[in-house]
């Protein structure tokens, strides 16, 4: 009995290309009518896969979780997820966080016997932050009425500031301009947001505003003289109203209050006798 190489070759294509298990069988015949077969068992698993895939969301702030869900063609057999960050999965369906601000690239690999694809999708995943708040602000001193311009300096996307200049007043200005008009010290606080949160920074004591102005030169000329003692008696007796640094000038002996008193002693300083200083 001699044995019998068989060989066969052959191709499924298009619509017979369906993966399952195939039963093929081999006949052979004699010139004396006799048969003989053989059976073999081929199994098809499909083609080269086609690499697809979605996640969601696509967008948020950190910490950004993120549901993958594979969406490859042709029944691949392992996968390889990179998540734009360093990190990666080999799950068929994974999850990742995102811990940092960014946008990031998101590339799924996958393979099967007969061959592999990669699906790249950039800028897929937009993770945001809350910002950090931080400004300047120039000058930081000076005299009454002191403007101070003030800068934005706080990092991340910032859409929203709200900024407290410590003397009541504030404003949504991103780099605002503010007048001080009385004398004092100020703690500026600035707060920053967006979509993903707020932060805000302080500063105590930031602004110093102080007065330059002479004691009992109420009209700010220089001199002290019969001008301004004209000037605090209209004062006193109702006739202006003086304000700020001609507020402060007119109270002669420092003791908060504008009267007689301040009057005899600018009196005394134009005739030589004294200063004006705060009582002790
Ligand atoms: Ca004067
Ligand atoms: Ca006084």
């Amino acid at each position: 009995m001699s044995s019998i190489r068989w060989e066969a070759e052959f191709t499924l294509q298009g619509q017979d290309a369906v993966a399952g298990l195939y039963e093929v069988v081999f006949y052979v015949f004699d010139q004396y009518g006799g048969m003989d077969s053989h059976t073999m068992s081929i199994e098809i698993v499909g083609g080269t896969p086609i690499a697809g895939f979605t996640g969601s969301p696509l967008i948020g702030c950190v910490p950004l979780r993120v549901d993958f869900t594979d969406q490859s063609s042709m029944s691949p057999t392992s996968w390889s997820w990179s998540f734009g960050d360093e990190d990666s999965s080999s799950q068929e369906h994974p999850s990742h966080t995102y811990s940092f601000p960014g946008t990031y690239e998101v590339t799924l690999s996958v393979r099967n016997v007969c061959g592999s694809d990669d699906e790249i999708k950039n800028n897929y995943i937009t993770v945001g932050a809350a910002p950090v708040a931080g400004f300047s602000g120039s000058p930081t001193e000076g005299c009454m009425p002191l403007r101070v311009d003030f800068i934005d300096e706080s990092s991340g996307n910032v859409t929203g500031w709200s900024w407290s200049f410590g003397d009541g007043d504030s404003s949504a200005q991103q780099n605002p301009s503010h007048t001080y008009d009385s004398l004092g010290t100020y703690t500026v606080t600035l707060i920053a947001s967006n979509t993903c949160g707020s932060d805000e920074e302080s500063a105590p004591a930031f602004i110093v505003v102080s007065s330059c102005a002479i004691r009992g030169d109420v009209n700010s000329d220089g001199d002290v003289d019969l001008l301004d003692i004209i000037t605090t008696a209209n004062h006193i007796l109702g006739i202006v109203t003086l304000e700020g640094d001609a507020l402060w000038a007119a109270d002669c002996n420092g003791d908060g209050d504008i009267d007689l008193l301040d009057l005899i002693r600018i009196a005394n300083v134009i005739l030589g006798l004294g200063s004006c200083a705060p009582v002790d």
